[in-house]
């Protein structure tokens, strides 16, 4: 198998370029943690299974995401957990649906840590297997105790408690204060004179709100985020004080690559895992200069082709660092797209022929597959699978356990429910894929995808996404069944034309939530 190969050849390499620097012992253990591939997973925001070219998109040009296509895996049958954020990265973290949990759906700005530090993590079980491990971007997963992050102490428990050895991350969304950067434990650049207060409830302090002053904003909200101004962008909650340490918006993949960067080559010497989770291309769109204007399609093509350049870096990164033929690259997204998500960015007016789903039914928070099934490409070092289109069902969830037997950690981790080992469909070396897989949608109600069939949970809720993004929920009274092969649209409900089938798919869902 060429992976061996690659492995063993890697192992010649790290030996020639250790042994004068360490002594025999030490080296040898570095030696078998260095045949262990590092793990770069670049987990993107909100982009659409139709926004890369890689994916067919005409309108944008993503070469440096393509390329990563070309030399590995594009799985065009993968699927987040959920259909917002936090809930799909605590599947991506825990290798369990986030409906197990109750209170992980979107997170708000100052919520405490959702993951029990108690649980088997993705960065835990990397840890365990002898990699250094990192989070660098969105975190989106709530910190601190059951009061919440204290912005201006010790921030914990947080990625640390969890399996992190590093982070460096923004604490929930770029749209919700505080409008910071946390390394590690603490906000960066903070002054102690100067210590923030966050709201999520009611205005404090002095800092102009999108309501009270519009006319201070650069953008302005559609929908939703008039609440604090920071940079002329109104955000969603209240803050005040930290200016030293507020982000700027224009930099902030930027200051992602950088700390990414940093984080690569202090990690040299061991195998590593990097979650880069970015911001783009989630709401507000700020493109740097360099990319202002250049999608022509206004700010959210902007932060595609900008998204493409964090990728672009990240690759040279690891060329640069002769680590490229010794790393796993994953390239994904946490739910799929919006164009309006509650800012006045041009994203519809401007979007042209484009189509961020793809074709396919609803989008972000959507019980349909707009709202989960995803970009999902993987790089192995050695060009396995090079090349290769993969149709098998995959879900995020089953990372866990998947490197998990990639990686050598012998161990059961009972705590883990729902995380299968598909490392074999991962590697391209078996196209089975799993049997079935489940869908979380804004409110909560469930899909579950069994073969070519999809079942839709009968859900009492508004037919189109209420703040206004024009995006259908998925939500009918009635239960729905789709044939995804024939019908990958999900246009006709056969529910009715094959109630023993849709009776049936109920049931498993039924017995799978009772796990
Ligand atoms: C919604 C926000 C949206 C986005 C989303 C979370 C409004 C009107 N909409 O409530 O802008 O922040 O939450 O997105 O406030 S996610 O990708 O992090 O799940
Ligand atoms: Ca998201």
């Amino acid at each position: 198998h060429y992976f061996l190969g690659f492995i063993f050849l890697a192992f010649i390499i790290a030996g020639c370029k250790d042994s004068a620097s360490v002594n025999k012992s030490d080296s040898e253990t570095e030696l078998k943690e260095n045949q262990k591939p590092n793990i770069v997973f670049i987990y993107t925001d909100d982009l659409g299974y139709g926004d890369l070219s890689a994916y067919r998109a005409t309108s944008v040009s993503t070469p440096a995401i393509d390329a990563l296509a070309d030399e590995g895996i594009l799985f065009t049958n993968a699927y987040s957990t959920a259909a917002t954020c936090t809930p799909s990265r605590y599947s991506v973290l825990t290798g369990d649906y986030a409906w197990r949990k109750k209170g992980t759906g979107v997170a708000a700005g100052n919520e405490s840590l959702l993951i029990d530090t108690q649980k088997t993590t993705l960065p835990s079980v990397l840890k365990s297997a002898g990699y250094r491990t990192g989070v660098v971007g969105k975190w989106h997963l709530g910190l601190g105790g059951k009061n919440g992050p204290d912005w201006n102490g010790k921030i914990s428990p947080g990625p640390l408690e969890i399996g992190f050895d590093y982070s460096y991350i923004i604490p929930a969304t770029g749209d919700r204060v505080p409008c910071v950067f946390v390394e590690n434990y603490h906000v960066v650049n903070l002054d102690p004179n100067d210590p923030i207060s966050v709201s999520y409830k009611e205005k404090l302090g002095d800092w102009p709100t999108g309501k009270e002053n519009p006319e201070l904003l650069t953008m302005k909200p559609s929908h939703g985020h008039n609440q604090t101004i920071v940079n002329g962008i109104s955000r969603i909650g209240y803050m005040e004080g930290g200016t030293a340490a507020l982000w700027d918006d224009e930099t902030i993949p930027m200051e992602l690559v950088d700390k990414s960067k940093k984080f690569i080559a202090s990690s040299k010497n061991h195998p590593f895992f990097l979650f880069l989770s970015t911001h783009d291309i989630h709401v507000p769109r700020v493109a740097n200069s360099k990319f202002k204007g250049k999608s022509g399609m206004g700010p959210r093509g902007d932060v595609i082709l900008q998204l493409d350049w964090t990728v672009n870096e990240i690759v040279n990164t690891l060329k640069e660092q002769d680590l490229l033929n010794n790393t796993i690259i994953i390239f994904s997204s946490d739910n799929g797209p919006v164009v309006d998500d509650g800012y006045q960015d041009q994203a519809r007016e401007m979007l042209g022929d484009h189509n961020p789903t793809g074709g396919l039914r609803g989008g972000k928070y959507s019980a349909y597959d707009g709202g989960t099934k995803i970009p999902l490409i993987i790089r192995w070092p050695d060009g396995t699978g090079k090349g290769t289109i993969s149709e098998a069902l995959v879900s995020q969830v089953d990372f866990l356990r998947s490197f998990a037997a990639l990686t050598d950690v012998d161990k059961k981790y009972d705590d883990v429910i729902d995380s299968q080992n598909t490392l074999n469909v991962f590697l391209g070396d078996s196209t089975a894929g799993r049997i079935s897989l489940i869908q979380e949608s804004i409110r909560g109600p469930l899909s579950y995808i069994e073969g070519e069939w999809k079942y839709i949970e009968a859900f009492d809720g508004p037919k189109l996404v209420p703040w206004g993004p024009i995006i259908e929920t998925g939500f009918q009274l009635e239960p729905q069944l789709y044939h995804l092969k024939n019908d990958p649209k999900e246009q006709e409900n056969l529910a009715s034309k094959f109630p023993e089938r849709m009776e049936s798919l109920k049931a498993k869902l039924t017995n799978l939530k009772m796990n």
